[in-house]
């Protein structure tokens, strides 16, 4: 290892040193910043859940879009011409069973789907997922239920593969704009290979990422200085990251502003406070939060069935309990930096094709973190990620 790397680890080892003797020297009892060491993506990697990218693509759904866009070009309807009772600004916000529910304006409703799109959905199990935008028949009856006559092309997609070798696509929601990776100063304790795994995740699926610091009443002024000292690479290439506290309601407004008007998934490691905030930054919500295992420092993970939940001040927040520890799939070994915007562009002066940037002479890459131009911290954990991903088994 050349001399400034070297330099380099010493000098990030001495900050996490800091932090972590300062948390200790607070004596607080469930204090756990002295993890940070441990700072590993092991747990991360027992999960089955998987993020994937909107890469992939089924066929009849593109088939079920195009009979749709057309129909919808010439009735703006599915199979129903000349009414004029029909919403086009419909979302669907959950799905249980044979009925959605379902936002149009103020309204929420209870739709089940016209029966031309139930024949497609019965034949492609992703047809109609949560954050659809739809366009909705009201019926007759009442307020509370209508028809879901026409469903919009999908911006972007959320998927997941059921299960490690499994190619079959799950989509868990449409629409999704960002990922708000979240983590937590203490209890947990800071893990920033973790936060690297959700952002390149977040990458993948063409999410913008947002890093949230949560529970920052957890620590002093001093503390959160050197947490900041430690996270600053975020900073260097401009990832935008905000420092909340969800129980001392701290900087709510500045993540307000962050997810106005967005759809946003909340991803990181168990008990940092996905839900804390969510319910905090409205208070309507009431989701399930967990005591934070006092042995391990976890949170236990919670399962249930995906949710659009609409903001009170605009914007959406996904809200997947059982899936929030994304593993990635579809990303090989060698395109792995292409996920970390200060690799990027070096990764094609290594002088060898496919360098993995640990090894191979000539590399540029660890050329930038000799000098600085790269963070030692996110090269690490570089590092750990690329020995997590799994080699692509033979076909
Ligand atoms: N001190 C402090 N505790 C917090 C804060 N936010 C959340 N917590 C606590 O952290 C614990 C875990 O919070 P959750 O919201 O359940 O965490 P989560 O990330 O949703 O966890 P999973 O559902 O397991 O993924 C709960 O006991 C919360 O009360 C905070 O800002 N400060
Ligand atoms: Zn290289």
């Amino acid at each position: 290892m050349a001399k400034k790397k070297k330099r380099s680890k010493r000098q990030l080892e001495k900050k996490v040193k800091r932090f972590r003797e300062h948390q200790k020297g607070k004596k607080r009892e469930r204090d756990l910043a002295g993890r940070f060491e441990e700072d590993s993506l092991g747990d991360l990697e027992t999960t089955k859940e998987r993020i994937g990218s909107r890469k992939s693509r089924s066929d009849t759904r593109k088939e079920v879009i195009e009979l749709t866009a057309a129909r919808f070009e010439e009735f703006g309807v599915v199979a129903v011409s000349g009414e004029e009772d029909v919403e086009s600004n419909g979302r669907v916000l959950e799905i249980l069973g044979p009925v959605s529910r379902v936002e149009v304006g103020e309204d929420i409703l209870e739709c089940g789907l016209h029966m031309e799109l139930r024949a497609i959905q019965s034949a492609d199990k992703n047809f109609l997922v949560v954050g659809e935008r739809i366009c909705v028949r009201k019926t007759p009856e009442g307020e509370t239920e209508g028809v879901i006559v026409a469903v919009f092309r999908r911006d972007s997609r959320l998927s997941r593969r059921s299960s490690r070798r499994s190619h079959i696509e799950r989509v868990i929601a449409a629409n999704v704009d960002q990922m708000c990776v979240v983590g937590s100063v203490a209890e947990p304790s800071l893990r920033p290979a973790l936060i690297d795994r959700f952002l390149v995740a977040a990458s993948v699926g063409n999410l913008e990422p947002v890093i949230v610091i949560n529970k920052i009443d957890l620590v002093d002024e001093e503390g959160l200085a050197l947490a900041r000292e430690i996270l600053s690479p975020y900073y260097v290439i401009k990832y935008p990251m905000l420092f909340v506290s969800a129980l001392a309601r701290r900087n709510l407004d500045g993540l307000r502003g962050v997810l106005a008007g967005k759809t946003t998934i909340f991803s990181g490691h168990s008990g940092v406070g996905k839900s804390a905030l969510v319910n905090a930054l409205d208070p309507r919500y009431k989701l399930e939060t967990r005591e934070v295992s006092e042995a391990s420092g976890k949170g236990k993970h919670m399962t249930s069935r995906a949710k659009l939940l609409p903001l009170r001040f605009g914007g959406y927040v996904v809200d997947t309990p059982g899936i929030r520890s994304f593993s990635l799939w579809e990303v090989e070994k060698q395109d792995l930096a292409l996920y970390y915007p200060e690799m990027k562009n070096l990764a094609s002066e290594c002088r060898y094709g496919g360098c993995t940037h640990t090894h191979e002479p000539g590399c540029a890459v660890k050329d930038a973190v000799d000098d600085g131009r790269v963070s030692y911290l996110r090269y690490d954990n570089y590092l750990k990620i690329l020995e997590s991903i799994e080699e692509t088994p033979p076909a």
